[in-house]
């Protein structure tokens, strides 16, 4: 009878184990992998589609003219109020959409005229028209992030994580464990083209309990650097 128990455990140890190194896997691909999908020849496949990643509905990843993700940003829709004095914006809907460009420290001076937060040293987010703004969202609100990169020379993306700052280096290896780091995730996006005047974009949809989470960019450095801000959903 002993025997069979014993059996039995190393069977759960052996299956559990296996399913674990299955998602340490699944994890491993779509971060450190799934960020090259910007080779040219792999954009007629890619691009344009609409599918399952990471347990998000996803909606595009396409390329985008600068000029319009400039326009998408200054033009807040009517339901997100945007604080220049505390640096937040307060969505009023139940179906959000929210533009996120990405870009280094001086572009985003110039193009909101706006001092960033003394925390972030480097790269930053721009939205609607803010610098690593506070976003207040309601509870059980369906968010649609379009994330376009107008940086000339950096990779970044848009992660939301319940982990408050300071961030390490390497935020993918922090805290330990794999599993509740992160609550969405998404591939780096390449450097935007100035010289043909378009940017890489990439949609997905998330929705956020009720607590106090941060959005981050996974690239090495960079969160640890402050580009990083923080959501409230309530
Ligand atoms: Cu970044």
């Amino acid at each position: 009878m002993r025997k069979i128990l014993l059996i039995g455990l190393i069977i759960l140890i052996a299956a559990s184990s296996f399913i674990a190194f299955s998602l340490y896997s699944k994890f491993y691909y779509n971060n450190f992998f799934g960020s090259q999908y910007s080779y040219p020849g792999m954009m007629g496949s890619m691009f344009n589609s609409q599918y399952s990643y990471y347990g998000q509905n996803v909606y595009m990843r396409q390329m985008i003219p600068i000029n319009e993700a400039i326009y998408l940003m200054r033009n807040p829709p009517s339901y997100a109020h945007v604080f220049t004095s505390n640096d937040s914006i307060v969505f009023t809907s139940h179906e959000i959409d929210i533009v996120v460009l990405t870009m280094g420290h001086e572009r985003a001076i110039n193009l909101t005229g706006l001092t960033p937060p003394s925390y972030a040293q480097h790269d930053v987010f721009v939205i609607y028209g803010l610098i690593n703004p506070t976003l207040i969202i309601p509870s059980g609100a369906t968010v649609r992030v379009t994330v376009i990169n107008l940086d000339e020379d950096m990779y970044h993306n848009f992660v939301i994580t319940p982990l408050s700052p300071p961030y390490p280096y390497n935020v993918m290896m922090m805290g330990g464990g794999m599993m509740g780091k992160f609550i969405t995730m998404m591939p780096l996006l390449p450097p935007a083209n100035y010289n043909q005047g378009y940017a890489y974009e990439f949609s997905y949809t998330f929705t956020l309990q009720p607590g106090s989470y941060w959005y981050i960019c996974t690239y090495p450095g960079h969160a640890e650097m402050g580009m990083y801000g923080e959501i409230m959903v309530g």
